[in-house]
């Protein structure tokens, strides 16, 4: 079994950014010596954090797929293409955010509209923005493969901006509260290669997802088994997908449930 989990609005409340409601379904499978993957769009910086204080250890996808970071060692045999740095293995997906950041500002010369993001902002704007603290928005504002955007036009505008955002070669997905710009990735690719990855090194696994929101929805198209956690509004967001789980309770409470459930059931490793 191997979990690949959102953050944002799954394991963390959506307003808190807490996860203590999960905690005891995190620790049944930190006991069982279940891997748990953080796959969001947070950075690394935030991701580290966060790995920290719940004790996970296992790899983790950051920026909407944009880089696997791989502990060095934890795979039994050497990564193609990965790059090392300050002690992780590195499978770069996305684009360098420089570029993204390029492509956008010349996508706001050419519809003359402001598309901006988190590289425009200062970290107390940011902070404004999310309910982060400061650090905890200058932690986010270390892009390195998609941008948070703020887009603040009418409908017709931001559907304007997404669609020149397509045009210029990139990607825009929804993360609950931002859109975002990446390069060609998503959480189901980098999902599908952690995936293969775990398979080599350990032979058969059963993949869980659970997520929120529409960036999710990759990742758990890319899962044996795909569970959406209930939003703050009430209800699920809207995903036609096979086999999909709708558990009840709002991030980390559904999350804790959904877990149980699982181990419960003994479901296959
Ligand atoms: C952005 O991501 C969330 C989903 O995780 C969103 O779009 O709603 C990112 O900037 C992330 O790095 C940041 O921590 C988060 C804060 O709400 O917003
Ligand atoms: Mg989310
Ligand atoms: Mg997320």
């Amino acid at each position: 079994l191997v979990v690949f989990t959102d953050l944002d609005g799954t394991l963390l409340d959506p307003t808190t950014y807490r996860a203590d409601a999960a905690r005891p379904a995190l620790a049944a499978l930190q006991a069982r010596g279940i891997p748990v993957v953080f796959c969001s769009a947070k950075t690394r910086a935030e991701l580290e954090v966060h790995r920290q204080a719940l004790g996970v250890t296992d790899p983790f996808i950051a920026e909407n797929g944009g880089a696997i970071f791989i502990p060095e060692g934890y795979f039994p045999f050497p990564l193609e293409g990965a790059a090392a740095r300050d002690g992780y293995q590195v499978l770069e997906l996305g684009l360098p955010y420089p570029e993204i950041r390029r492509r956008l500002k010349a996508i706001e010369a050419r519809l003359g509209l402001p598309v901006r993001g988190f590289g425009d902002l200062t970290p107390q704007e940011v902070a404004a923005r999310t309910g982060l603290s400061l650090e905890a928005a200058r932690r986010a504002q270390a892009r390195e493969y998609d941008e948070t955007l703020v887009l603040e036009g009418s409908p017709d505008e931001v559907r304007r901006i997404l669609e020149a955002i397509q045009a210029a070669g990139l990607r825009w997905t929804h993360g609950g509260r931002f859109y975002h710009a990446t390069g060609p990735s998503d959480k189901g690719r980098a999902v599908r290669i952690l995936t293969a990855l775990f398979r080599k090194a350990f032979g058969p696994v059963y993949t869980v997802a659970l997520g929120d929101g529409p960036n999710d929805r990759p990742m758990l198209e890319a899962v044996d088994r795909p569970i959406l956690v209930e939003k703050p509004t009430g209800g699920w967001e809207a995903m036609p997908l096979a086999g999909l789980q709708r558990v009840r309770g709002v991030g980390p409470v559904g999350w804790r449930r959904a877990i149980e459930a699982l181990l419960d059931a003994n479901a296959p490793r």
